[in-house]
């Protein structure tokens, strides 16, 4: 029996995430949104929702309690390009934010998953197979809330024994529910418009490598994170994790291979490209493979003909 409170139920990942753990576990799997971006359809029908603000401590306080919670999945965030836009909202979200989770688990016990991101990284990190332990030193305020989210909830752990953990999300791809406002948002983009017909215009220029997931990859790992023996955890806060990484030409050809008729052309956002040129090429993940067995069931090819054909169901029926 397991309860759960998922904060930002209704986002990106939070709309697959709340039904992947609704499959897995009996218990209340409490859908948190905040008003104007309500549950709708399956994710309201199959479980119990209620409004959870992250900026409001008494909120998430009182759901933990209603629901006696055991674990928090905090997925409430603005991403990079937004943050940029947004750096206050972005700080009171992603800092404030995580502190009110995090003391709201300290005096109740809940366990916490907040996901971090490549977004920790900058210009002074080691590019290619970036190592789990390096230098975090971004220029972002997506990446400088990431940062600080990573060291305050190791902060927890060791100071409070609250059971933090962590991993750090490459650009994520699935058909449900599109991202907003991220820099690796035109890898999700570029599946629609091959499946609309239409000339891919891409943001992000050629020769340009981030680390990418395919979404069941990336709920699998958070769930087995978090169930993962604490004795084998080495690390907590936060751990790299890979499956795959292309620059925008890898993935325009992968897809040209199921779409031959697909196009593309380039006109190049500086603020994204600024952001994608300070992430890393491509992360290391060996600890997490040793610490709790991490290891990811897509590739390109696998992922692009999962999503063309979840697409067209989805967009042509
Ligand atoms: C973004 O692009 O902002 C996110 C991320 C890699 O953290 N998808």
């Amino acid at each position: 029996m397991k309860n759960v409170l998922i904060i930002g139920s209704t986002g990106q990942i939070g709309s697959e995430l709340t039904m992947e753990l609704r499959r897995r576990y009996k218990g209340d799997i409490v859908a948190g949104y905040i008003p104007g971006a309500e549950p709708k359809g399956v994710l309201q029908e199959s479980g119990p929702s209620v409004i959870v603000d992250i900026t409001n401590a008494k909120q998430i306080a009182e759901a933990v309690s209603k629901y006696k919670i055991d674990t928090i999945y905090n997925l409430a965030a603005l991403l990079s390009a937004t943050a940029e836009a947004k750096p206050q909202l972005a700080w009171k979200i992603g800092v404030d934010g995580l502190f009110n989770v995090l003391e709201v688990a300290r005096e109740q016990h809940c366990a916490v998953f907040t996901p971090s991101s490549i977004g920790v990284f900058g210009n002074n990190t080691p590019k290619d197979k970036t190592p789990q332990d390096t230098i975090r030193n971004p220029r972002t305020m997506y990446g400088v809330t990431k940062v600080s989210g990573e060291l305050l909830s190791d902060y927890y752990f060791i100071r409070f024994g609250v059971d933090t953990r962590s991993v750090r999300f490459p650009g994520l791809i699935s058909y449900t529910t599109p991202p907003g406002g991220g820099t690796t948002d035109y890898a999700v983009d570029i599946y629609y418009s091959a499946v609309r017909g239409q000339k891919f215009v891409c943001p992000i220029a050629a020769g340009t490598y981030m680390d990418m997931m395919y979404m069941p990859d990336a709920l699998h790992a958070a769930i087995q994170l978090m169930e993962a023996d604490p004795s084998r955890l080495v690390h907590r806060n936060s751990f790299n994790i890979a499956s795959m990484s292309f620059d925008p030409e890898i993935i325009f050809k992968a897809i040209k291979k199921e779409v031959p008729s697909f196009e593309m052309e380039y006109k190049v956002d500086p603020l994204r490209q600024e952001i994608a040129d300070s992430w890393p090429n491509s992360l290391d993940d060996t600890c997490a493979r040793e610490e709790w067995d991490w290891k990811p069931r897509y590739d390109l090819g696998s992922m692009t003909q999962d999503m063309l054909s979840h697409l067209k169901e989805k967009l042509l029926k």
